[in-house]
């Protein structure tokens, strides 16, 4: 029904024109679409395409730096309708996330704390590149009930498995919940290296915790 905007919204990340994202973004939520459909449907198979085309020597770094910032204006304006959308009262438990240490990729670690703040989740987002110890200080100091550790290169998802052992040396383990997720995680790297679960996508990640707390 609305494959012309969501067209339209892959174009502008292929493009890397956030202008074009905000505005086609806002015209997403004025045709009542919702927008997780938004992101999904149209502005990360954009993202897709640049990764591909990157991988394969079609475009640049410089076409995926103006990628990552058509998606981050388009998800700014998209984030207050997330939140809207899952407006509710009750505190679920607190997650601390982040991306780890020598990765700078925010998009779906941002996206995947909206998500868990919008079910009720108190999120406290460390932002990128985060030191695997500062994870368990954190976790500590905030009383965390789930840790999310988020990658997304196959050299820094190795990390994931310092934040567990981070983890374990502060004592905070079994304690405390570690959900692991990122394009080249899987499933079976979650479980060998000892976190409590792997979340494929945002809505995952959220189903994963509401379980892993007893929600
Ligand atoms: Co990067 N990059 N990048 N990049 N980049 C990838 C990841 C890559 C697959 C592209 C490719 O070659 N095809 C490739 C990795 C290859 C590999 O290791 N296998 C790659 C590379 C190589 C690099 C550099 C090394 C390039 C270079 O410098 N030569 C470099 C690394 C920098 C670093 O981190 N040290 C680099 C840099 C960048 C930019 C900074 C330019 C930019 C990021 C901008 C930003 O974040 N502000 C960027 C981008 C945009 C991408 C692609 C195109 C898109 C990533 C993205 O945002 N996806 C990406 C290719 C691709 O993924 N198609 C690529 C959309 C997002 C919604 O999905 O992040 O997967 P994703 O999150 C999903 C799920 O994975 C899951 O839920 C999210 C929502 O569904 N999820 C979790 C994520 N975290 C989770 C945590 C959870 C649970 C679920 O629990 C805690």
């Amino acid at each position: 029904m609305h494959d012309d905007l969501y067209l339209a919204l892959r174009q502008c990340i292929i493009d890397g024109d956030p202008e074009q994202a905000i505005e086609l973004c806002q015209r997403a939520l004025a045709a009542g679409i919702a927008a997780l459909d938004a992101i999904n449907e149209g502005l990360v198979p954009g993202l897709n395409h640049v990764g591909e085309q990157f991988a394969q020597g079609e475009m640049f770094l410089p076409d995926l730096v103006m990628a990552g910032e058509a998606m981050k204006a388009a998800t700014a304006i998209l984030e207050p309708a997330m939140q809207k959308a899952g407006a509710r009262r009750e505190t679920l438990g607190k997650v601390v996330l982040g991306t780890v240490q020598g990765d700078i990729h925010e998009i779906g670690k941002t996206l995947v704390g909206t998500m868990l703040s919008a079910s009720g989740f108190e999120v406290h987002d460390l932002g990128v590149d985060v030191p695997f110890e500062t994870f368990a200080v954190k976790a500590r100091e905030l009383n965390a009930d789930v840790v999310g550790v988020s990658a997304l290169l196959t050299t820094t998802m190795t990390g994931q498995k310092n934040v567990v052992e981070a983890l374990e040396r502060h004592g905070l383990r079994p304690r405390v919940k570690i959900v692991v997720g990122g394009a080249p995680v899987t499933r079976s790297w979650g479980e060998e290296i000892g976190a409590d679960g792997y979340g494929e996508d945002a809505l995952a990640a959220v189903a994963l915790a509401k379980t892993l707390l007893g929600k």
